[in-house]
This record gives C-alpha cells, sequence and structure tokens, in this order.
C-alpha cells in the first residue's frame, strides 16, 4: 500500500550518536518577498535541524520570475547538484513550495540518491514526529496524503514506499494502471481519515462545551512557534507543558483551569504554533486543533520579543489567524522573552504598542500585569446585577465565587446580600433572586 514517507530518515535531532543527514538549502530572492531571505533560509535551518538534517551549504539565486519547470534557473539547477556533490549531501531543501513537476525534474539533474524536498515536506515531517494524540496523529496523514496526492505520478522513492511491494520496479513498469490504482488508494484514504477526524471534532466539541462546566471564560495562547506559549501556560498554571527551543514542540492542545486574583475561574489553552509560509494542507488538516482557537473568547497572542523578525511574525500569525476566520475574537499581544531585551528595547517597545503586555515566562516579569489584563478582559463582557440568594441555594453562591466576580457579599437574615459581575451564560440563574440596590 502507497505509504506517505518522512522525507528526513535518518531520525530526529534528539536521537544521540545518530548520524544525521545533510542537507543543502536553497533559497530565491524575488520581487514582492515579505520576509528577508536571510532570516528566512536560518528559520529553515533550525526546521531542517528539528527534522534530523544539518545544513551543511546554502545557496540563493536572484529572479525576477520564477523557472516554471525547475524553479530556480536551470544553470542553477546544475550548481545545486555539483554543490550536494561537494559537500556529501543527502538532500536538497527548497526554502519555498515546489509544485510535483518542479520536483520532479529537480531530482532528474541531481545525482541518483539525492533528494529534493521543499519546506512543506519539512514542516510535514517535524508534525509527524511530534504528534502524539490520536487526532493530531490523524491530521497529519491527511496532510502527508493531500500532500502526496498530486506527486505520485512521479513517485519518487524516499517519498511513497510500497509496503506490499513485489520487488525492484515493480511500481514503475506497470504504467497507468498503478498509478490510478494508487491514487484511488490515496483518495479513499483521504475520505476516511476525513471521516474520522470529522467524528473526533465532534467529541471535542462537546468536550469543549462541557469542560469544567459551560460559560466559563476561555483564553487561547496563540502565536508563531517557539515564541513562549506553552512556558507561558507553564508560569501561569505549572502545567507541566512540554517546552523546548525547537520548531513546533506543541501540535496538541492543552487546556488548564486558571483562578483569577479575584477568585474566578477561567480556561487557558496551550495550541500548536504558526510559522510564515504555513501549508495550507496543514491549516486545513488541523481545522479541529485550530478550532480551539476560533472557540475562544480572548486570544494571547505570544510574541518573542527578542526575535530580529517579530513583526514578520506577528503578521504570519494575523494571516493564519484571518484563515481561521479567529481575527474577530479579542486579542491582546503578549511581548514574551523580555528578559532577553536591553531596557531601551523594552521602552521602545511599550511606546510602540501601548495595548501589548510585557512578560517573561522565564523569569516571571509582567505576569501579574498579564493577569490583571485577563481578568479586565473576563469581566468585560459581563452584567452588574444585584441579588439576595436564600441559605437554600447554596449552590447559586458557590457558582458567584466560581464563575463571576463577587463585588460585595453579606449575610443578612433571609440570605447572602450580593453584587456581582455576571458572565452572560449566568445571568438567568441569578435573575429570580435579583434585588434593587
Ligand atoms: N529567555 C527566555 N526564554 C524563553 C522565555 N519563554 C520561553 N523561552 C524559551 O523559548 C523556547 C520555546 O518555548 P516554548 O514555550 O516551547 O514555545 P512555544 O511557543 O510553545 O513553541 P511551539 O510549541 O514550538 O510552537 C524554550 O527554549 C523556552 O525555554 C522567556 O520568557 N525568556
Ligand atoms: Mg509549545
Amino acid at each position: 500500500m502507497t505509504e506517505y514517507q518522512s522525507v528526513i530518515q535518518k531520525g530526529p535531532a534528539t536521537s544521540a550518536g545518530e548520524q544525521r543527514e545533510r542537507a543543502v538549502l536553497v533559497g530565491v530572492d524575488r520581487p514582492g518577498l515579505s520576509w528577508p531571505l536571510d532570516s528566512s533560509l536560518a528559520e529553515l535551518a533550525r526546521l531542517a535541524d528539528t527534522a534530523g538534517a544539518e545544513a551543511v551549504a546554502v545557496t540563493t539565486q536572484k529572479l525576477s520570475s520564477l523557472n516554471p519547470r525547475t524553479f530556480v534557473g536551470s544553470g542553477k539547477a546544475e550548481e545545486i547538484a555539483q554543490l550536494a556533490r561537494e559537500n556529501d549531501a543527502d538532500v536538497v531543501i527548497f526554502d519555498d513550495e515546489l509544485t510535483p513537476s518542479q520536483q520532479s525534474n529537480l531530482e532528474k539533474v541531481m545525482d541518483k540518491d539525492v533528494k529534493v524536498i521543499d519546506r512543506t515536506a519539512l514542516i510535514l515531517d517535524i508534525f509527524a514526529l511530534h504528534a502524539t494524540s490520536r487526532e493530531g496523529r490523524l491530521q497529519v496523514r491527511l496532510a502527508q496524503n493531500q500532500y502526496l496526492y498530486p506527486r505520485l505520478r512521479g513517485m519518487w522513492a524516499h517519498l511513497a514506499s510500497n509496503r506490499m511491494g513485489g520487488g525492484v520496479g515493480s511500481r514503475f513498469g506497470e504504467g497507468e494502471s498503478q498509478l490510478e490504482v494508487d491514487r484511488r488508494m490515496v483518495r479513499n484514504r483521504i475520505t476516511s481519515i476525513r471521516r474520522e477526524l470529522a467524528h473526533l471534532s465532534e467529541v471535542r466539541a462537546v468536550q469543549r462545551e462541557t469542560r469544567y462546566g459551560s460559560g466559563m471564560f476561555k483564553v487561547a495562547l496563540a502565536g508563531y512557534t517557539n515564541a513562549g506559549k506553552s512556558s507561558l501556560l507553564n508560569r501561569l498554571t505549572g502545567a507541566g507543558v512540554l517546552s523546548y527551543d525547537k520548531l513546533f514542540a506543541t501540535l496538541d492542545s492543552t487546556t488548564r483551569k486558571f483562578e483569577l486574583p479575584e477568585g474566578r475561574e477561567i480556561t487557558l489553552t496551550d495550541t500548536v504554533g504558526f510559522i510564515q509560509k504555513l501549508p495550507t494542507t496543514l491549516v486545513e488538516a488541523f481545522k479541529s486543533t485550530l478550532d480551539e482557537i476560533n472557540g475562544a473568547d480572548l486570544i494571547l497572542h505570544v510574541v518573542d520579543a527578542s526575535s530580529d523578525e517579530f513583526e514578520s511574525q506577528i503578521e504570519a500569525v494575523e494571516e493564519v489567524l484571518g484563515q481561521i476566520e479567529a481575527q474577530s475574537i479579542p486579542s491582546v499581544l503578549i511581548f514574551n522573552k523580555c528578559d532577553l531585551l536591553a531596557e531601551d528595547q523594552l521602552v521602545g517597545l511599550r511606546n510602540r504598542f501601548p495595548h501589548a503586555q510585557f512578560v517573561s515566562a522565564e523569569t516571571g516579569f509582567g505576569i501579574d500585569d498579564l493577569v490583571a489584563a485577563i481578568s479586565k478582559a473576563a469581566s468585560a463582557t459581563e452584567v452588574l446585577m444585584s441579588v439576595l440568594v436564600p441559605y437554600s441555594r447554596g449552590d447559586l453562591v458557590s457558582l458567584a465565587h466560581g464563575r463571576c466576580t463577587v463585588v460585595t457579599e453579606a449575610h443578612e437574615e433571609q440570605g447572602t446580600r450580593m453584587q456581582l459581575r455576571v458572565a452572560p451564560a449566568f445571568t438567568s440563574q441569578f435573575k429570580p433572586f435579583e434585588v434593587a440596590e
């Protein structure tokens, strides 16, 4: 059966002692790039590192228009083949998505055992390495199969393996019919994964609704990969979520309860990171995970303040938020890693972004202000109510303390008199006990 194979096969960077694949990185400078080529290639090197390949050479070309056959110019393609030979490379990685035919044409130019892949395939590899939940793994398989489908004709040995295969040459010798069989198989697989994901997504929606009781204010941490979302969740809730200095450490979302200083509980959800040129197949495949952002009442957009590219990163994140139609959800910019900034840099940022929060998940700097900002946002939608709750309704008093903001509270003969700020979800429960000021 035709299955998608990881493109980097010598194992992840973490497996000590393992020999890592050697990669040549290729970037093309052309008009209209929103990201400086150098930093995009530096990011590509980090992606390669995370997937288990070491960048041994980097080459670029300036073009006014792309070559439809080989992406770069044909002379440049020869030059890349030479560079790969000199550096004993296993793989050539393009910083942009190649069309299936470009990928195939480029492989013909390279020496026999040199693979040609693109940023998208690399990101798919990393996602496959880091997916742990059933849903996460299914989402990755969906994206892999969508990527594989149009590339079946070329059928590079490294991209798909014929697990049931009948020996050398068996898959290429049979012409169109084998291609048709493969196509149908991949198509069927996509359909069945989609079906299973749709089911899991319903389950997840129900869980989200009932999670710790409905009506709770929901906060999602979103942002560029490696910005410190998981670290921030850990700092706030002691969640113990995996955070490390690799791209896409988090794939599965984690939700934790968090108690605001006034006693009210909200939920905080850590989510998968974004990146520039995030493959659209991945955005589609991860729809249900990304729904955690969509279902939030407030988005904390976490930014790595120490990155030279933080502005482009903010833009890239906003673009993906637009793609998942989450741009209308209230959001706050959180500049993290402020411990790495010089004092004047921090002052400059505060002046430029007066509505943002400035924190360090590492040192705890600014966390109290951040919590205050969350409290403020959480109470913005609430209405002020004065109630007198009879002593027989202890449940409502608990609800008030757990889910609302208690402004004043007095114990009187007929019951508990409270002034509350109540979220829209709970007003109907307090309505029967409402009293005049
Ligand atoms: N100096 C410093 N480093 C930080 C801070 N917050 C996070 N980091 C480091 O940044 C790296 C990435 O942190 P994560 O919390 O894994 O980032 P993330 O946004 O969850 O990343 P992904 O899950 O990969 O998208 C880790 O090595 C953290 O230790 C901070 O405030 N200061
Ligand atoms: Mg994370």
